[in-house]
């Protein structure tokens, strides 16, 4: 499943695949279902999945990366229900990298990607065309006893920043991020009691 507003009204919108694979945009508008629509164009076996929905081309509305079962990634820039470009992402393959989130980490006004490795390396990709990776690794020094909280425009320079969390001691850490690099980093002083989470913002699954 995707959430954003695909159609730009607004409202924010379903994308839904049945289990036939074919997909399905169900528009939403003050809590009530306006429409639905056949998003023709995406990747159809059940092999594929929807890993985030960034807007790529700066639009203001979501496009998809989807991901085959051996790990490789494309991304299907969308107008509406209609995908208008499809292409291919030349980041590695291997399954242990994941999506973890996406915003705009270097401030070009177009959503990045953070991924981490399985065993805790994290890297963020910049998709300015889709072309060429701007890569920054490792992006955070944090181990795997830290675990992704948000993301989120902290420090009020319009790049988003990143906020980390023990996973055992509930002490939370902010990396400030300026041009995709790490400018800052500061244990916050929010409280460690781990009875609080923060809810990751899901993009896709
Ligand atoms: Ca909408
Ligand atoms: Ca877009
Ligand atoms: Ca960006």
């Amino acid at each position: 499943m995707g959430t954003g507003d695909f159609d730009g009204d607004g409202g924010t919108d379903l994308l839904l695949r049945h289990a036939r694979g074919t997909w399905f945009l169900y528009r939403i508008r003050n809590g009530a279902l306006v429409g639905s629509s056949n998003v023709g164009g995406l990747p159809e076996g059940s092999e594929h999945r929807l890993v985030a929905a960034p807007d790529l081309n700066g639009d203001g509305r979501p496009d998809l990366v989807t991901r085959d079962a051996r790990g490789a990634w494309s991304v299907q820039l969308m107008n509406g229900d209609t995908v208008t470009e499809q292409r291919g992402l030349p980041l590695k393959k291997s399954l242990a990298w994941r999506v973890v989130d996406s915003a705009d980490f270097d401030g070009d006004q177009l959503d990045d990607l953070l991924l981490r490795y399985a065993t805790g390396d994290w890297m963020i990709y910049g998709l300015a065309d889709g072309s060429q990776p701007r890569r920054s690794f490792p992006v955070l020094d944090a181990g795997d006893e830290w675990t992704f909280a948000s993301a989120g425009g902290y420090s009020g320079d319009g790049v988003a920043d990143i906020m980390l969390r023990h996973t055992d001691l509930g002490s939370w850490k902010l990396f400030t991020l300026s041009e995709a690099q790490v400018v800052a980093t500061a244990e916050s002083g929010l409280d460690a009691d781990l009875n609080w989470s923060a809810p990751a913002r899901q993009a896709g699954t």
